[in-house]
């Protein structure tokens, strides 16, 4: 059986024991479980061989392969296999460089050759394999963390940039998995997961806007033209300025989708005027889009929902995603660009997108952005134009709960500005909401890894108003989570000090009763309410 609880749309809110609502089958779950098993024991060779492994190296893998596991991103097995055996491959050529003879833990000497037995190995390697609830809960919360972190070391990675204390986290992170810790031990390593996901998400900043240039404020057309069109969803920015490489001078438009939404802000894209401007929403809601669209889709992270077959043919992953059936745009393994010309190829034979939206939305309001306009923030704030900040960042999802993030957002007094960043934005950044002397009230930094960016605004305003605590400043915190990167994001705000956080629509299933109450005692995290009772408690400054 498998079990699986490490999104927020979990089954009963409990755990996935059939088949998972995001359309993970029980293979898949377990084969990701042993995955996850082989990344432990490789990090536990890693560590102990020192000097004589490979760390930047097993940590780049490592980073990789738990990419792989996050919600939605990799559902083809054959792939997942291939990166378990790798994972034995290099645990074991450390083993044999090393000179080690290990006998423990058990992550770190187990082997198999076959398919059937790595799904008999996979059957008792996972979640449940912790049997007490409060140590599983605090390994799980550690391993999503780093699972978030991995996908941002991962794009940074991409880019050139990489960060050797970030790999050597995660080795120490997956290790300590494997051995009986205090819970405050585990508490502290949690911690240091929230530290290294700061680290992650600044790395990736510094990556994006090293590449790209900082975001800046922009109108986002949200309709169509009459050419045929590729749509590029996820997270990776690398892909993106690809496709917009390779389809220029074809006749081809360019549409984001998504979490690729963020890319409309960057100077180095807005170059190109055959990239037309977002088509759609949130990632959930790609059944009918797709389908709608008419042209290829490159997928290239998560979020991919299972691949309907009116649009099976016309799909494509690249990077950590993958979808049985569908497509994978290889990276070349000689550092050559990634080669869409099949992409390119089938859109030449589509129609034209089908217009679904029209009109413009603005975004671009990352840090760098934020600080140019400082001054002016900073007079409405001391004017009391505006009264209050809400971050109302992370994911979105299908939970009709999630309205209540569209409500709050309508109800809020017009003396507040919203900030956002993560596909959350979707529940409400297509709202007339207005705007405080010019200032829009919903300023969007980006994807979810640009809650970074948030941060460093906080950090900025606490400076600029002479403040010892970020919890001082009139920010409330109102989060949506979906999967495991908005876990490392949540963490991050831990570790930056940040108290009081509402998160919604529901309290990690895999927050064990005394994990929730750790954390409500120190940090003051609380579930998400009633919207009546959450805007009286915004409005009085909590
Ligand atoms: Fe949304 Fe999916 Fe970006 Fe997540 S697209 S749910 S937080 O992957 O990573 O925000
Ligand atoms: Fe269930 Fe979420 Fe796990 Fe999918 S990722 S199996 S929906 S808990």
């Amino acid at each position: 059986m498998m079990f699986c609880y490490q999104c927020q749309e979990t089954a009963k809110n409990t755990g996935c024991t059939v088949r998972g609502v995001c359309g993970k089958t029980e293979d898949t779950a377990l084969l990701q479980d042993l995955l996850v098993f082989g990344l432990k024991g490789l990090a536990a060779c890693a560590l102990k061989a020192g000097k004589k492994a490979d760390l930047a190296d097993t940590g780049r893998f490592v980073a990789k392969a738990l990419f792989a596991t996050i919600t939605n991103a990799n559902f083809d097995n054959d792939r997942v296999s291939a990166l378990i055996r790798e994972a034995l491959k290099r645990r074991d050529a450390i083993k044999a460089s090393a000179g080690l003879a290990l006998t423990s833990p058990d992550a770190a000497v187990w082997s198999a050759d076959t398919q059937e037995e790595f799904m008999d190995k996979a059957r008792t390697v996972g979640i449940l394999a912790t049997g007490d609830e409060d140590l599983r809960s605090l390994r799980e919360l550690l391993t999503y963390g780093m699972k978030g972190i991995a996908a941002y070391a991962d794009h940074a990675a991409v880019l050139g940039h990489e960060d050797p204390d970030i790999y050597s986290f995660l080795l120490k992170g997956l290790d300590a998995t494997t051995r009986d810790m205090t819970a405050q031990e585990m508490v502290d390593l949690v911690m240091e997961c929230g530290n290294t996901a700061v680290r992650a998400m600044a790395l990736l900043d510094a990556a994006n806007t090293g590449a790209y240039g900082d975001p800046e404020i922009s109108r986002v057309n949200l309709g169509v033209r009459g050419n045929p069109g590729i749509l590029v969803s996820g997270h990776d920015l690398k892909d993106f300025e690809e496709i917009l490489k390779q389809t220029k001078g074809t006749g081809i438009d360019v549409y984001t989708h998504c979490e690729m939404l963020p890319a409309n802000y960057y100077p180095a894209f807005k170059k190109y005027d055959h990239f037309v401007g977002n088509y759609g929403n949130a990632w959930w809601r790609q059944g009918e889009e797709f389908e709608q669209f008419g042209g290829p889709i490159l997928m290239t992270t998560n979020c991919i929902t299972p691949v309907k077959d009116s649009y099976r043919h016309r799909i494509f992953t690249s990077g950590m995603a993958g979808y049985p059936g569908v497509k994978h745009i290889p990276e070349p393994s000689d550092g050559s660009p990634k080669d869409f010309s099949e992409i390119i190829a089938l859109a030449r034979k589509c129609p034209a997108p089908v217009e679904i939206e029209t009109g413009e939305i603005v975004g671009g309001f990352a840090h760098a952005q934020v600080m140019k306009l400082a001054d002016k923030v900073v007079g409405a704030v001391k004017s009391g134009a505006i009264k209050r900040f809400v971050v109302m960042a992370g994911c979105d999802g299908r939970s009709k709960a999630r309205g209540y993030f569209t409500e709050i957002a309508q109800s809020l007094p017009r003396d507040t500005v919203i900030l956002t960043a993560g596909c959350a934005k979707f529940r409400y950044n297509k709202l007339a909401l207005g705007d405080i002397g010019g200032i829009p009230r919903v300023l969007d930094a980006g994807q979810c890894n640009d809650s970074y960016s948030l941060a460093v605004i906080a950090l900025k305003l606490k400076e600029v108003f002479g403040l010892k605590d970020i919890n001082k400043l009139p920010i409330s915190f109102d989060l949506g989570w979906y999967e495991q990167k908005a876990v490392a994001v949540l963490l991050a705000l831990l570790a930056l000090g940040v108290k009081h956080i509402r998160l919604g629509p529901t309290l990690p299933a895999f927050l064990s009763p005394n994990v929730a109450k750790v954390l409500v005692e120190k940090f003051d995290i609380m579930p998400t309410g009633s919207v009546q009772d959450d805007l009286a408690a915004i409005r009085e400054g909590r």
